[in-house]
């Protein structure tokens, strides 16, 4: 059988596209094959040797294998095939629209016709039975200037998330060119591009934390304070129905939508009541805070988890719909909303009554004086002292952030991993025609003899705490009984895509070396370095070994698995993320802990990026 690696996928030493009979898995060949080769248990445990532990601080100049610092380009939206159009240019054109629409409005004024509208739709939705002598209450206060400040952080690392793979797609496929928006240029042609080297830096006081591919600790940030932020959300909602303030910010009557109307042209031809006639919300404002509390906040919340693997292969009938890439698109928009609300309602509480505006939010009462403006000064320093010291003490203390980003969010992750991956199922038709690469490519002498070599010396090692350690070359893990999947692969940083796998289903592997009931993790080494040196691994809990969908594979879409994407062989665990799934596979070990691997937090990118070792959202 013909080699089908094809040239794009060699790699970058191979200069001959003559390639040995590397077989599919047509079970085995004329000579009988050993179904297994005893090893002692401890001869896996050499790996360990090989690996790194990783640094407890962040040194930029070092980060990632010293990526050095790559800056994307402005954003563009996709216009047709091939034709972008570059968002700066909203800029002056936004401009110019403001400036006819506020010409507009104030010609509009002049009509009689809209000036009985204006005097019949004044604005305000008088809200029954709630009338307002004091400012708002000071629970209220509290929340707003808590919401506040949770959100800096929440929007400062989704930016960062986003710069790891700037580009947002509608498909699952994440195809290159088929983006509907990108702060970055074009793929480029290099067949082995990963997705790391397309991840872009944002100014370090914008991103949290702000230096390139921080993904792991934006991570933890953005789900950390998440948590936070959903509290608190509970807590208003419920306060919000409890006393009844619900009615100002949810609109009860059509009459909302012609005061929206007024108050729209009101604000447009720069001419509004700034000081007592609105007293309560305005139409607009409603709409605004209802869209903000009641849409955009679930929906933050609802297409965040849209993107997590766990729950994608959950829920199928949903994520079927609510792609991992509509989901991440919808987040994002969810997240202009959110800036472009921020922007517009700072803007007007500062240009309709600042005292009276701030006493209402920020101190509890009415008047002009200058109580509230105090308190939200003060609140103002909070956030900027939060503002400046996130980056710094991120880059300090990285494993605290790891610590208690892991404290929050942690135990909601572990439920997830809990689910049943078997309806993450796809058939031949969804296999993505662009699957990205990912990584840090093998290159060391040992692995180059064994690429050349047709992996005919390949010796896949597993022990550990396990009855029958093992050796299985190629021929006797094809001689095994074949399993096959399409399924769909999340990469933490963004991209997503579907492809049909072949190999050995772990189900298999752990019949054959029977793991002892001490054995809690699985850890899978890989032949290959990662980007700070020291062998690439990752350790799995042993319950998800057993799910129908965790396997071991050899065959990609039908070929042998090609370099880039982990030849010989590969994990696939398809409840956890993309980094997770250990390509070039040399041992395989079964442990009771994994605190004495590596840097003992649980995998490659767990000790060098500061990654959670389960990573199911
Ligand atoms: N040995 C090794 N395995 C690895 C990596 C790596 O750097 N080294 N990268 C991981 C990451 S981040 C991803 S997203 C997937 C990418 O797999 P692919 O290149 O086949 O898409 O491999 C994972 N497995
Ligand atoms: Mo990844």
């Amino acid at each position: 059988m013909a080699a089908l690696i094809t040239p794009s996928y060699h790699p970058p030493w191979e200069v001959t596209c003559s390639m040995a009979d590397n077989a599919g898995h047509s079970g085995p060949a004329d000579l009988a094959t050993p179904s297994r080769t005893s090893i002692s248990p401890e001869a896996v445990r050499s790996y360990r040797t090989h690996l790194t532990t990783g640094e407890d601080t962040v040194d930029p100049a070092t980060w990632a294998g010293s990526v050095p610092q790559a800056h994307g380009i402005a954003p563009r939206l996709r216009t047709g095939r091939g034709s972008w159009f570059n968002l700066l240019w909203l800029l002056p054109l936004g401009l110019v629209i403001l400036i006819s629409a506020v010409a507009a409005a104030q010609g509009l004024r002049h009509v009689p016709a809209v000036r009985h509208f204006i005097e019949h739709y004044p604005g305000t939705v008088t809200s029954a039975g709630l009338t307002r002598t004091g400012g708002l209450p000071a629970w209220t206060g509290v929340q707003h200037f808590l919401n506040l400040f949770l959100m800096l952080f929440i929007v400062r690392a989704g930016l960062q998330i986003f710069a790891d793979h700037p580009r947002l797609y509608w498909t699952r496929h994440s195809t290159p060119g088929r983006e509907w928006f990108r702060a970055q240029k074009p793929v480029p042609a290099d067949p082995l591009w990963t997705a790391k080297k397309g991840s872009i830096s944002l100014p370090g006081q914008v991103g949290l934390p702000g230096i390139r591919h921080s993904i792991g600790l934006a991570r933890w940030w953005h789900l950390g304070v998440n948590v936070l932020w959903v509290l608190n959300g509970l807590v208003f909602y419920a306060l919000l129905f409890a006393t009844g303030q619900w009615r100002m910010v949810v609109p009860t009557s059509w009459v909302v939508f012609p005061h929206a109307v007024s108050a729209l042209l009101q604000y447009m031809s720069l001419d509004w009541p700034t000081e007592t006639a609105w007293v309560g919300y305005n139409g607009l404002q409603q709409i605004a805070y209802f869209i903000t509390v009641f849409v955009a906040a679930p929906a933050a919340l609802v297409t965040g988890l849209g993107m997590s693997p766990a729950l994608s292969t959950r829920f199928k009938r949903i994520s079927k719909v609510l792609s991992i890439q509509a989901a991440r698109s919808l987040h994002f928009l969810v997240l202009v909303w959110f800036v472009l609300f921020t922007i517009v309602h700072v803007s007007l509480v500062f240009t309709t009554g600042l005292l009276r505006n701030l006493n209402h939010v920020y101190a509890a009462r009415a008047g002009g004086d200058w109580t509230g403006f105090y308190v939200f000064l003060a609140s103002m320093m909070v956030v900027l002292a939060g503002w400046i010291t996130a980056t710094p003490f991120t880059l300090r203390h990285p494993r605290t952030v790891q610590r208690l980003g892991h404290a929050l969010i942690g135990p909601v992750q572990h439920l997830f991993e809990h689910v049943d991956s078997s309806p993450g199922e796809y058939t031949e038709k969804d296999i993505s025609p662009y699957f990205w690469h990912n990584g840090q490519y093998p290159d060391s002498p040992e692995y180059r003899k064994l690429f050349e070599s047709d992996f005919a010396g390949y010796q896949l090692q597993i022990g550990g705490l396990v009855d029958n350690p093992v050796a299985l070359d190629l021929r006797q893990l094809r001689a095994m009984p074949y399993h096959e999947q399409i399924t769909q692969h999340f990469c933490i940083q963004g991209w997503s895509g579907v492809a049909k796998w072949g190999g050995v289903s772990m189900r298999t592997i752990l019949d054959l070396v029977e793991p002892r009931p001490e054995a809690r993790w699985v850890v899978f080494y890989s032949l290959g370095d990662g980007p700070d040196k020291g062998l690439y691994y990752d350790a799995h809990p042993i319950e998800q070994m057993s799910h129908r969908l965790t396997m071991l594979a050899y065959d990609m879409n039908g070929e042998p698995l090609s370099y880039g994407h982990g030849a010989p062989l590969r994990l696939r665990n398809e409840v956890q993320l993309g980094f997770k799934q250990v390509k070039w596979i040399g041992g395989i070990e079964f442990v009771a802990d994994f605190a004495d691997i590596g840097g003992g937090h649980g995998g490659y990118n767990q000790d060098h990026e500061f990654f959670g070792y389960r990573q199911p959202l």
